[in-house]
């Protein structure tokens, strides 16, 4: 199956229910007015799109149908389309790659269960099949020792270097060493898992920067990619994650998950609009295929096929 096919079937049900349901609306001979704009008010808040940017798109609606002319519900489709990909558009973003022989450094960073650890497995697979010869792991979500598990699983079948400890250890120290490593082995790559979850959210912000430093401070200069993971089910609840996250370390990267088997997949639409930071990767599956690269026009596309076609 092709990117696009998963892309449009992983997307499915966000499909029905926007971009369905505005279609609906949107019936042939009726005109555009003041209900009809309300009433695709009412879907866009119930896809997740949210209040501020669901405003900001309608009043955007309304001024080119004005300028444009246009009164039949019919051509606002179209138009729609049009406002999203914009938004969409602006919020593209490529990974940082380093090029000079140093490793390219990625932090991982999200709630817990969000795709952090499965994340780095399909990016690990992607890099390694990209001529990426030496990856190092580093497990420093040592909150559980299952988590630590999971990502050796990962290492071992992708075939990828892991640094950790035992559960309970210094997630910092685990990120040292894992730099460390890759620095005196010229490894090209290392990606940091981290733990979603600890006593206090406090705690929680208070170690990803002190990885963050520690890291930093090996490297002698920044890491590449500060990535957080946010899951797509979660709807509007990842606009706050990451104004969180952001105020801890400076998020440099957007990772939407969890895409398919969702209907709140419209939320991406809020996070490019309200959030200065690039979508990088998003996620419709477990699959190693399906995480791919935020190409904005291939998602528009998904989004607004009609009847999955
Ligand atoms: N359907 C679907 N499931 C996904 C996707 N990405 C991750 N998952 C699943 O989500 C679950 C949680 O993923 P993890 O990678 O363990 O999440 P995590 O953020 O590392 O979680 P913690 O280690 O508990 O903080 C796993 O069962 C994954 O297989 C996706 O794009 N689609
Ligand atoms: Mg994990």
């Amino acid at each position: 199956m092709s990117w696009l096919d998963r892309l449009k079937q992983g997307l499915k049900k966000t499909q029905e229910n926007l971009v369905g349901k505005i279609a609906q609306t949107l019936r042939p001979g009726r005109r555009i007015d003041a209900e009809l704009l309300n009433e695709l008010e009412e879907i866009m808040v119930g896809g997740d799109i949210g209040i501020e940017t669901t405003t900001a798109l309608v009043s955007e609606l309304k001024n080119k149908t004005a300028i444009r002319g246009l009164q039949e519900a019919d051509q606002v489709m179209g138009l729609l389309r049009e406002v999203v990909s914009e938004r969409l558009k602006k919020a593209e973003g490529r990974f940082a790659l380093r090029t000079d022989g140093q490793p390219t450094v990625f932090l991982i960073l999200g709630v817990n269960g969000s795709g952090k650890t499965t994340t780095i497995a399909k990016m690990a697979q992607h890099f390694k099949e990209l001529g990426y010869q030496k990856i190092v792991l580093a497990a420093g979500d040592t909150f559980r020792a299952a988590a630590i598990e999971q990502l050796g699983i990962w290492a071992d079948r992708v075939g990828v270097q892991l640094v950790k400890t035992t559960a309970g250890g210094d997630p910092s120290a685990v990120a040292f060493d894992a730099v460390d490593r890759a620095l005196k082995e010229q490894a090209q790559m290392v990606l940091i898992d981290t733990a979603g979850r600890l006593q206090t959210k406090f705690n929680l912000m208070e170690e990803l920067k002190k990885i963050n430093r520690v890291v930093e401070k090996r490297l002698g200069r920044e890491i590449d990619e500060r990535l957080l993971v946010l899951d797509g089910t979660t709807g509007q609840n990842a606009i706050s994650q990451a104004k969180l996250f952001n105020e801890a370390v400076k998020i440099t990267g957007i990772v939407i998950t969890k895409l398919d088997g969702t209907a709140k997949g419209g939320v991406i639409i809020p996070i490019a609009a309200t959030l200065k930071t690039p979508i990088k990767l998003v996620g419709v599956g477990e699959e190693a295929e399906d995480l791919k690269e935020f190409k904005s026009e291939e998602f528009v596309e998904a989004l607004f096929a009609t009847n999955g076609k």
